[in-house]
């Protein structure tokens, strides 16, 4: 895998706001937040996103992220947030380097969720038998 900008940030040869880091991640705040208090949530192993990562590193990337998310929320008063995680270009990934998105949110009117449609039954019950054969 390249080099990430994330990478960079672990060995400390770019500057961030660092928040927490135990020896399997590091978390540090978004460059261009979505909100005030927006932090991103990386394993230290340099994976890419979803279709390469492995358990352990996965596990050890939502223990992080569930133990830093309530100080993120209560450090800007907010209400909630969004955890995010963009898998691929097309889902709109641009760093390389798996990483969770902790968005504080104050109010769910601040912000448009994405768009829901309705679908046929029919597209329900071939896209879901579908993803069970690929499970085997
Ligand atoms: P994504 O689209 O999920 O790959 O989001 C990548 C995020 O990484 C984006 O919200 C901006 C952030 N980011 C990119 N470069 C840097 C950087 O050099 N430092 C910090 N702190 N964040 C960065």
């Amino acid at each position: 895998m390249e080099d990430t900008i994330f990478m960079k940030i672990i060995r400390r040869e770019i500057p961030a706001d660092i928040v927490y880091e135990d020896a399997e991640t590091i978390a540090f705040l978004d460059v261009k937040p979505a909100a005030p208090g927006h932090t991103l949530v990386v394993p230290k192993k340099p994976v890419q996103n979803i279709f390469d990562v492995d358990d352990g590193t996965l596990v050890a990337v939502m223990r992080t992220v569930r133990k830093i998310a309530p100080a993120v929320r209560n450090s800007v008063g907010a209400h909630g947030v969004h955890i995010n995680s963009n898998h691929g270009a097309a889902a709109g990934q641009i760093v390389f380097h798996l990483h969770f998105h902790i968005i504080p949110r104050h109010d769910r009117n601040e912000f448009s969720f994405w768009p829901q449609h309705d679908s046929a039954r029919s597209e329900f019950v071939t896209i879901a038998e579908k993803i069970r054969q690929l499970l085997g």
